[in-house]
């Protein structure tokens, strides 16, 4: 059995359980005998936030396979590869299965004591020298909820840190923003039930059928044969199976969309009562796109004015039309605008709180809604403002906390992060479940920041990520599958994580990780009650008390597998049916503001911050390539089936074009090259991207070394989606030399 340190054995039982549970042997995990399985239990899927449910097969308790579940009111059957593949990474060489502790270029293996000792010693002795704020975090939208609370709260409440941030910056901030501005809350106000009953759904800036392939299912469905528009600059597999696609210019979209409500305004279209009973802003709204005229329109966007007028009578028309976005609109320099331009668009036709209807920013991360509403970095834990002295005062109450612990601003966000390391304010990072090295923006940045640390403490499933590799100190975390909580998704689905299978070696939960170091760190009395998950589910219950995801009204982990799965929200009294299973909200056009309105929220358009030029002439998009991977690909890349369902190789969509002036054929190893770097790609000649435009896929770590560290002034996303670089043959650099 694994050694373990003493104060765990004391003070933690169901660590101590856990821990004997692992295997401590070497090579792979311990995998169960295959047979027949005895069992079988449903829960949610571990990467995107469609948050499909899998009934896991079992055999004496540990996972032998899985199969879509035929009941969860998510995807009703259905599954794509990643879901089907969802065991395989947990079996792979490269899992972390001991603490690793940097030793000059070697990494040592050491006990978990040595692994808290040395944490606690370090970070404190670089707040005792540098002040509260030369330490910082790095969370996820990738863990359970009920870790991400503890993380948050043992962070910055428990160990006195004040800077920290997730993942999720590079994903939601930007919807998060919008919804906060416009609903009073934080808040995506659909269920999926509303892509089967809408007449026309406007997809902007989304690849559903690679990002959402289970969503594109669910639209599939529909049976009133809707109009499906994709707007978007590349034909994707999601544009070419619609039935219009907008091919505009990236970046223009925010003009497309004031000049489509201008049109529907000069169409007499504007649901007035609407407006008038549930709406703030609408006058000043309507002077503000008055400017944008269908011709102005026409000339910024590449499309003709015809086809603006025409999105504006579709829309105007259709009946219940619902708006879709994910990251063609959030990674942008004007990403919030331009998606409360789409709230905008359906608040002005009353298309909310009404079946098919809706502005709905699609989530990325299997639980970035947890990591929102109780990550506690860009919001107070329950979705609270750190800066309002009432939500601090109410936080305080339920942890029981000093309300002095809790700081008045949110932090810096992650490119202030960064930033300050780089330029030595901040000198320790710890980064829990997710991948900097490789899936921040402009790369040589980052790596100057990691480089520049006294202290990385890296907590991952595998010891071979790029960031990992950088660790000081590497803390090996059981993933998906091994261990227990509860995951929150697109649709404020709260569902079931479950332990079915054993963490190899002596990897811990991150729930377990962060129970060591509370205690270790000397801080672990406000949280001595937290001995479980589910222990801290009922804590997020009292959080979520009184606020509009509440979900006081769910008795326990029982009750959501019973129910498939529960929306929040779900105050006490609520009862779960099957009429109630899938939800919206707004239905009484009742918004989160005080005044219970929604405002319209606007402005002008900017410039593109890095133009296409003389010497860099095409615009770079990045995005995802295909079903099968996930973004930097730890996991992925682990399962044999997935890998031959993707490229192997980075490559570059180029248009045919382009591609002739540059006299580049298809599968020409060429470089692109941006103002900050210089990769190798295979080139791939293809009509889906337009001329001018190059898309690269970000599965591969040497994209970001082009991407240009440029952010939405709200929500301090980072603008992924477009940069100018140029495209060099071979012949012209001795590239591809050798192969
Ligand atoms: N297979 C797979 N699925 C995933 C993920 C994965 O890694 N792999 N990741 C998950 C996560 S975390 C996220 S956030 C989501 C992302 O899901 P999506 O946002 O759908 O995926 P992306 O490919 O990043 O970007 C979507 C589209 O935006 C377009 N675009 C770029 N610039 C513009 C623009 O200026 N205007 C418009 N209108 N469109 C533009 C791109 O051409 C691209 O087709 O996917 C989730 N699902
Ligand atoms: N160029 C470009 N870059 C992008 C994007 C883009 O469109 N273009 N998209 C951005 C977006 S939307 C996103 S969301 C980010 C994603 O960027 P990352 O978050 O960096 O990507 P992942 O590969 O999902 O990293 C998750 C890490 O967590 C680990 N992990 C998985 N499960 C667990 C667990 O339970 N516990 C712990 N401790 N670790 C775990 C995995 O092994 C992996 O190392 O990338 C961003 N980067
Ligand atoms: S669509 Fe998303 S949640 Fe569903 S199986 Fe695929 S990766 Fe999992
Ligand atoms: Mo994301």
């Amino acid at each position: 059995m694994a050694k373990l340190p003493s104060f765990l054995q004391q003070r933690d039982g169901a660590l101590t359980r856990e821990l004997a549970l692992s295997p401590a042997g070497h090579g792979l995990g311990r995998l169960p005998e295959k047979g027949k399985p005895d069992a079988t239990t449903t829960m949610t899927c571990g990467f995107c936030s469609t948050g499909c449910g899998l009934d896991v097969h079992l055999r004496r308790g540990e996972a032998i396979g899985l199969s879509p579940s035929a009941d969860y009111p998510v995807n009703q059957g259905m599954a794509c590869p990643k879901g089907w593949q969802a065991l395989a990474p947990l079996r792979s060489a490269d899992r972390a299965r001991y603490p690793l502790l940097r030793r000059g270029r070697e990494r040592v293996r050491v006990d978990w004591h040595t692994a808290m000792t040395t944490f606690v010693e370090r970070m404190k002795a670089t707040l005792r020298e540098h002040g509260p704020e030369s330490v910082a975090f790095l969370g996820t939208g990738q863990i359970a909820t009920e870790e991400l609370v503890f993380l948050g709260a043992l962070a910055k409440f428990g160990m006195g840190l004040v800077h920290g941030d997730g993942n999720t910056r590079q994903c939601m901030a930007t919807a998060v923003v919008a919804h906060k501005q416009a609903f009073g809350f934080d808040a995506p106000p659909y269920s999926y039930a509303d892509l089967e009953e809408s007449d026309v759904v406007v997809l902007v800036g989304s690849n559903l059928c690679v990002a959402h392939p289970i969503l594109w299912e669910r639209l599939k469905r529909n049976p009133r044969s809707p109009r499906v528009i994709v707007v978007d600059p590349r034909r994707t597999e999601t544009a070419l199976a619609a039935t219009w696609h907008l091919p505009i210019r990236p970046k223009s979209d925010l003009v497309l969309f004031h000049a489509v409500a201008r049109e529907i305004i000069h169409l007499g279209r504007v649901d007035a009562d609407f407006v008038a009973a549930h709406t703030r802003g609408f006058e000043e709204f309507a002077a503000h796109v008055e400017h944008w005229t269908p011709e102005r329109a026409a000339l910024a966007t590449g499309l003709t004015a015809e086809d603006v007028r025409e999105l504006g009578r579709v829309i105007a028309e259709g009946g219940r039309v619902s708006f879709w976005w994910t990251m063609g609109v959030n990674q942008s320099h004007e990403g919030v605008r331009t998606a409360e331009s789409l709230i905008n668009l359906a608040l002005m036709t009353g298309n909310i709180g009404r079946p098919g209807a809706g502005a709905c920013s699609i989530t990325g991360q299997c639980n970035a809604m947890g990591s929102r509403l109780f990550g506690n970095t860009a919001s107070l834990l329950g979705g609270r403002d750190f800066k309002n002295p009432a939500h601090r005062a109410e936080v305080a109450g339920v942890l029981g906390i000093d309300e002095g612990s809790i700081p008045s601003t949110a932090g810096f966000s992650y490119h202030e992060i960064v930033h300050h390391i780089r330029h030595g304010k901040i000198k320790a990072l710890w980064v829990v479940g997710t991948n900097p090295a490789h899936s921040w923006i402009h790369q040589s940045g980052m790596r100057e920041a990691l480089d520049a640390l006294d202290f990385l403490v890296v907590e991952d499933m595998y010891d071979s990520t790029e960031t990992a590799e950088l660790a000081d100190l590497l803390l090996p975390a059981a993933g998906w599958g091994e261990k227990d909580g509860t995951f929150i998704n697109s649709e404020r689905r709260v569902g079931l994580l479950k332990k079915v299978a054993r963490a190899p070696g002596e990897a811990l939960a991150d729930f377990s990780i962060f129970r060591l170091i509370a205690d270790a760190w000397g801080c672990g009395e406000p949280f001595s009650s937290w001995t479980s998950p589910e222990r801290v589910f009922e804590v997020m219950k009292e959080l979520s008390r009184g606020t509009p995801a509440d979900i006081t009204g769910i008795a326990d982990y029982r009750a959501i597998d019973a129910a498939l799965g529960i929306q929040w929200p779900f105050p006490l009294g609520a009862v779960a049916t099957p009429e109630t299973r899938e939800r919206r909200l707004f239905e009484d056009g009742r918004f989160f503001h005080p005044d219970g309105r929604a405002r319209f929220v606007f402005d002008r358009p900017r410039p593109l911050p890095e133009p296409c030029d003389a010497v860099f002439p095409l615009q770079l998009l990045t995005g995802r390539g295909s079903a099968a991977q996930w973004h930097t690909e730890t996991r992925t890349r682990k399962s044999a089936v997935l890998r031959s369902l993707s490229p192997s190789e980075l490559y570059v969509e180029v248009h045919p074009d382009d591609a002739a002036r540059l006299g580049v054929e298809g599968g020409l190893r060429v470089l692109v090259e941006s103002r900050r770097g210089s990769v190798s790609a295979v080139a791939v000649v293809s009509r889906a991207v337009q001329p001018g435009i190059v898309f690269m896929p970000m599965h591969f770590r040497e994209t970001n070394r082009l991407t240009l560290s440029v952010f939405d002034p709200h929500s301090k996303q980072p603008a992924y989606k477009s940069c100018a670089v140029r495209i060099v043959h071979p012949r012209a650099r001795g590239a591809g030399r050798g192969g």
